[in-house]
């Protein structure tokens, strides 16, 4: 291994900068042409939208006196070591363009990754290879890449070949069922997530781009020895001689590692040499605290085939099938992705809390997601914007809590169910029904327990409650088959 990391560095030491050679345009030709192009605009939006927190809601026609838009633009500056002119200059597109990493620079962005492995003997596995190189090469790459911070730490990567792996590694391109889409050629390179169960500690590489061992198209070995570092519980670096700096260089420190790198490292994992403690415990440094204070422990396993599980919101979104429970989410796509799962934030950081109920409406391709008296859009896979407050809807004040939400689609209606009422909203009206709210016994007859999550399917309601679904015809009102809840994430009933 060590033969194998020097040969690399050393290649990669010896690179010329491929993104560094992109033409820059000379300062005087902005200032000639202070109207930038809708292109450079979008381009810009884009870019601080999905690594600087900026919410799209606040862009106004004048885009570039916008003051939010311009104090996004002063924090990528900062983050990234430019000229802090906080306008749209020369130097600030030409790193907008340069391929980087698809993690947030932002804290609360950056796929919540606030936690650590709990163990020194991490499992890695690798999914779908890449067909830019053999596959025996891109094992190689990878084993290099995971021994740079098994190097630095008391950390050892253990190949595992289930699809269970704490870091599962793939090679995917555009949507890929994480709500994290890639973007083809250029642009983002990769992304992962910060420890965790479920799709936590996973690393996603778009191969969409070339892949090589040299200088070539982009090279995997530094790009996944950064991911790792995410994978490890990492975030970005403003030190753009940390290997956590998140744009793609292709020319490195002989050394990869920086000493921010191995300082936050070691605030996880505890130094490389540590004397006779055993493994168990762990030594902090008071003096070098974590660069993300605030740690939070991952999420304790979720059974998803646990008999009694139940959910507190269900929804499906463009052929997938949403599962909320606690903080916890089931993604299950069609056959192609299987199931996604893992703490509710890794798959929409905005999100800091549980969901009670949810809804889509396929026709905008969003869906609204509930928690007391507050929902959010996603739209696409993205949450736009902030939550809203639920009387948008015309609830009253005293509704507090929505147990759950189901879209009827021939009637343009949206059932939100409270307790033993249900109110009738319309979409089309965007109104709340005269009638609301009524008692559900009135108008659904069968369905007299509690409700925890609805969502409409294959013609049906189904309804869940406690561990079962019932499924509902709503024309013939009337019950038409009992499931265990968890039966659609196919575990067998017991
Ligand atoms: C399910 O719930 C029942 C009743 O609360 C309990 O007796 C049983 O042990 C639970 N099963 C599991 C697997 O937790
Ligand atoms: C979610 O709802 C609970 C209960 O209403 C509330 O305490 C909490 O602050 C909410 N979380 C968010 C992020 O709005
Ligand atoms: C709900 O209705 C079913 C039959 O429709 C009945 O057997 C059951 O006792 C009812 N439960 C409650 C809590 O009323
Ligand atoms: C629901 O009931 C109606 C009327 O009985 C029937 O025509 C329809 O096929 C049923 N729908 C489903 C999905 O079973
Ligand atoms: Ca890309
Ligand atoms: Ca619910
Ligand atoms: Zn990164
Ligand atoms: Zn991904």
């Amino acid at each position: 291994m060590p033969l194998v990391l020097s040969w690399l560095c050393a290649f990669a030491w010896g690179l010329c900068g491929v993104c560094s050679s992109a033409p820059s345009v000379p300062r005087e030709e902005i200032s000639r042409h202070p109207h930038h192009t809708a292109t450079d605009l979008s381009l810009a939006t884009e870019y601080l939208q999905r690594f600087y927190n900026f919410e799209k809601e606040a862009l106004t026609r004048t885009k570039r006196s916008d003051p939010l838009f311009s104090s996004k633009l002063a924090d990528m500056q900062s983050f990234l070591g430019l000229d802090l002119t906080g306008s749209l200059d020369a130097q600030t597109l030409d790193v907008m363009r340069t391929p980087r990493c698809g993690v947030s620079d932002v804290e609360d962005y950056s796929h919540g990754t606030l936690a650590r492995w709990k163990k020194n003997k991490v499992t890695f596995g690798i999914g779908r290879y890449t067909s830019d190189m053999p596959a025996h090469v891109v094992d190689s790459l990878i084993h290099s890449a995971l021994a740079v911070w098994g190097s630095a730490s008391q950390l050892t990567f253990v190949r595992s070949y289930s699809d269970t792996a704490d870091i599962m590694v793939d090679f995917t391109r555009g949507d890929h069922g994480d709500s994290f889409p890639f973007d083809g050629p250029g642009g983002t390179l990769a992304h992962a997530f910060g420890p965790g169960e479920g799709i936590g500690g996973d690393v996603h590489f778009d191969d969409e781009e070339y892949w090589s061992a040299g200088s070539k198209g982009f090279n995997l070995f530094l790009v996944a020895a950064h991911e790792f570092g995410h994978a490890l519980g990492l975030r970005h670096s403003r030190d753009p001689k940390s290997l956590m700096y998140p744009v793609y260089r292709s020319q490195v420190d002989r050394a990869l590692l920086s000493s921010e790198d191995i300082m936050n490292l070691n605030a996880l994992y505890g130094p490389q040499r540590r004397r006779s403690f055993g493994p168990s415990r762990f030594i902090w440094h008071p003096y070098f605290s974590p660069f993300h204070p605030g740690s939070r422990l991952a999420q304790n396993l979720q059974d998803m085939c646990d008999p009694n599980l139940s959910f507190d919101a269900v929804t499906d979104l463009r052929g997938a099938l949403f599962f909320f429970k606690d903080r916890y989410l089931w993604i299950k796509h069609d056959d192609r992705y299987g199931i996604k799962d893992g703490p509710i934030q890794n798959f929409m950081p905005k999100i800091d809390s549980n969901i009670n109920a949810a809804y889509s409406l396929p026709q905008r391709s969003t869906a609204y997601l509930f928690n007391g008296t507050r929902y959010w859009t996603m739209r696409g896979s993205l949450i736009k914007g902030r939550s809203k407050h639920i009387r948008t809807y015309g609830f009253p004040s005293w509704v507090k809590h929505i147990d759950a939400a189901v879209h009827i689609r021939n009637t343009a209606h949206t059932l939100f169910f409270t307790q033993d009422k249900y109110w009738k909203y319309n979409e089309n009206r965007k109104a709340m029904e005269k009638l609301s709210p009524r008692p559900i016994k009135d108008d659904f007859p069968g369905i007299n327990m509690t409700l925890s999550a609805a969502v409409y399917k294959d013609g049906l309601i189904h309804f869940f409650s406690d561990a079962e679904v019932h499924k509902y015809n709503y024309t013939a009102k009337q019950i038409t088959g009992v499931d265990k809840a968890n039966s659609w994430l196919g575990c067998l009933e017991k």
